[in-house]
């Protein structure tokens, strides 16, 4: 499989010897994290943030990498978040998902040890130290990481209805393959991925949840799940990995709280 590492017989439970410079390290993500902690939390400073508006000719592609689904945006549109409105010192790079092979499964990080069906990543990197994502991404204070919990519903879910015409295209199904979007003048990325209530959240200092695992992420997760219908679901479900089987279960389960990746401590 790409890259020496998938969700088989090469997945999670043989990274750290496959990877051990990073993927045997002390503070690995994710973990399970526990609604204790959140209470501790909210001591942690929200993130202001701020999107540009949608310019005529912003496009948004899917892609299809042999390990999930990722969302890019044309460079022209701004996703940024930091501490305060003038030092919005993260740049989102990207937006991909985690997902299970049935509702019950598919989170990478666990809530008081459950799992919901799928989880979402958006991807920011420092761009106050660094040039781009890549520069970043092994980096101490590289990257930030907005993680939120999908959980089955009636409803669906108003994201992925954005991005459904794109999902259902065949060219997406195997690795490589992309597909694009279009851009609704009003999308906005934060109101439109995060759950309604952004005020209970766990922030921690982990890692990166696949090979080679870079202890650089600081990981905010939010607490509320958000919405998503058996029918969007099976649409992430249809996809293939590189070696054709059906792209289920791309997540790496909770690893063990050290000092190092324990949630709560401010910063
Ligand atoms: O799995 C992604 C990987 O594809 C890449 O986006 C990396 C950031 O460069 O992040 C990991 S994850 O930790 O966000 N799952
Ligand atoms: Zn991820």
């Amino acid at each position: 499989a790409a890259g020496g590492w998938d969700y088989g017989k090469n997945g999670p439970n043989r990274w750290a010897e496959l990877f051990p410079k990073f993927c045997a390290g002390d503070k690995q993500s994710p973990i399970d994290l526990s609604t204790q902690t959140a209470l501790q939390n909210s001591l942690i400073r929200k993130y202001v943030f701020h999107q540009s508006s949608i310019a005529a000719g912003v496009k948004f592609t899917l892609k299809n990498d042999g390990h999930k689904i990722e969302l890019n945006w044309s460079p022209e549109l701004s996703i940024t978040m930091g501490q305060t409105a003038a030092d919005q010192m993260y740049t989102a790079a990207q937006l991909h998902w985690h997902w299970g092979s049935s509702d019950q499964q598919g989170s990478e990080h666990t809530l008081d040890k459950k799992s919901y069906a799928a989880e979402g990543h958006l991807v920011f990197y420092n761009s106050k130290d660094y040039a781009n994502i890549s520069m970043a991404a092994s980096r101490p204070n590289g990257l930030a990481v907005l993680g939120v919990f999908y959980e089955v519903s009636a409803n669906d879910n108003p994201l992925f209805k954005d991005l459904e015409k794109a999902l259902a295209n065949d060219t997406l199904i195997n690795m490589g393959g992309a597909a694009e979007v279009a851009a609704r003048t009003d999308f906005n990325m934060f109101s439109t991925f995060l759950p309604s209530n952004q005020d209970e959240f766990f922030r921690y200092d982990g890692s990166l949840t696949t090979p080679v695992c870079y202890e650089s992420v600081l990981w905010t997760v939010y607490r509320q799940a958000v919405p998503i219908s058996a029918r969007q679901l099976q649409m992430l479900r249809r996809l293939h990995y590189s070696d054709n089987s059906s792209m289920v279960n791309n997540f790496r389960p909770p690893l063990p709280l050290n000092p190092g990746n324990r949630p709560g401590t401010p910063r």
